[in-house]
């Protein structure tokens, strides 16, 4: 009989060791201890058993009754340690490691010229305000003075949507429109933002940045235009800027002129840059508008922010604005 009490703890104690998981280790425990376990069945047998046997047979099996209790328990504590260590393992974080760092963006060298042209203007009471970039034939077209089948409208290859007349807008005049229609002047406000024209290649992009100007108000005259693009040029290039006013034409403005700096560069080179475009606000697009044209008058200008961008980061390709290549964004942060 001990034999075979020995024989079965030996068997118990093997697979209590061998047992790789809290599952396996219960299946033991139940095989031994369980209701219908092995040595629950010879403590079922004790009764049988003359007194003496019984003494002495029923403490040899209560006590291996108890070696497996604290053998099973020990092993449980066992396989929870394992078990809580690989977790720990798994969830190391060496914090030796170097760090990931912060990339800092930044505005994109466009919106830099843009901001930098509302914040001077600004200064002198110029209100920034933007329009839709999808406009109607009227606000792009017929309201800045180009008629139905004038070839003026030909001077830009427009892009038309969809049905009807609509159109990607050629310039930011639009907004200026739609400003006048709903204020009355004194009016002075900046106008920035996409353009589209139908034209691709080296130095031109179907979608470029325009930024125009708007002055109505009682008395303003082409001195005031003069002299707040020539205080405006030399406050954007940090430097006593010479400027010369071309006469020129656009439909929208009469007289028109075109605006050329000065430059001299480190090899002694000189000569005049077209930088801009300006006059003095048509009398049809005041009455357009709905603004009296014997009472107001207006000046309004208009340039590219490319440009603008190009020669005050020094930035000899267009295409460079568009192609968000990072080497080259990240210098102007
Ligand atoms: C250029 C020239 C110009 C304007 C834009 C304008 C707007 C209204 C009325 C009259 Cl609502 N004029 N804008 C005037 C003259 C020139 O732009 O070279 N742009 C890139």
């Amino acid at each position: 009989m001990s034999e075979d009490l020995n024989a079965l703890h030996e068997d118990a104690a093997a697979r209590i060791a061998s047992a790789s998981d809290a599952t396996a280790l219960d299946a033991v425990r139940v095989e031994m201890l369980g209701k219908k376990g092995r040595i629950t069945a010879l403590l079922k047998t004790l009764g049988g058993m003359d007194p003496d046997t019984r003494r002495s047979f029923g403490a040899q099996v209560n006590e291996t009754k108890q070696a497996l209790i604290e053998q099973i328990n020990s092993r449980r504590e066992t396989l929870e340690r394992e078990a809580i260590d690989a977790r720990l393992q798994g969830e190391a974080i060496d914090v030796t490691l170097p760090g990931r760092g912060l990339e800092y963006g930044g505005a994109h060298p466009i919106r830099r010229v843009i901001d930098r042209i509302s914040a001077l203007f600004g200064t002198i009471g110029f209100e920034t305000v933007e329009g839709p970039e999808v406009e109607d034939d009227y606000h792009n077209f017929e309201a800045l003075n180009f008629p139905p089948n004038h070839p003026a409208r030909a001077m830009h290859d427009t892009f038309y949507v969809g049905e009807g007349s609509r159109v990607l807008r050629t310039h930011t005049s639009s907004v200026q429109i739609r400003m006048m229609e709903q204020r009355e002047p004194p009016l002075r406000i900046i106008a920035p933002g996409r353009v589209y024209r139908c034209d691709s290649d080296r130095t031109h992009s179907p979608m470029f940045h325009q930024l125009e100007g708007l002055y109505v108000a009682r008395g303003v005259s082409f001195a005031d235009l003069r002299a707040d693009l020539k205080a405006f040029l030399s406050a954007f290039f940090e430097r006593e800027v010479k400027t010369r006013f071309r006469p020129s034409y656009f439909p929208f403005t009469e007289p028109s002129c075109e605006v050329d700096i000065h430059y001299e560069d480190l090899n002694g080179r000189a000569g005049w840059m077209e930088i801009l475009g300006c006059g003095m606000v048509h009398p049809n697009v005041l009455r357009a508008a709905g603004i009296d044209p014997e009472i107001y008058t207006g000046y309004a200008f208009g340039m590219g922010m490319e440009r603008m961008a190009m020669l005050r980061y020094g930035v000899d390709d267009l295409r460079l604005f568009f192609e968000n290549d990072l080497r080259f964004l990240s210098q102007f942060q």
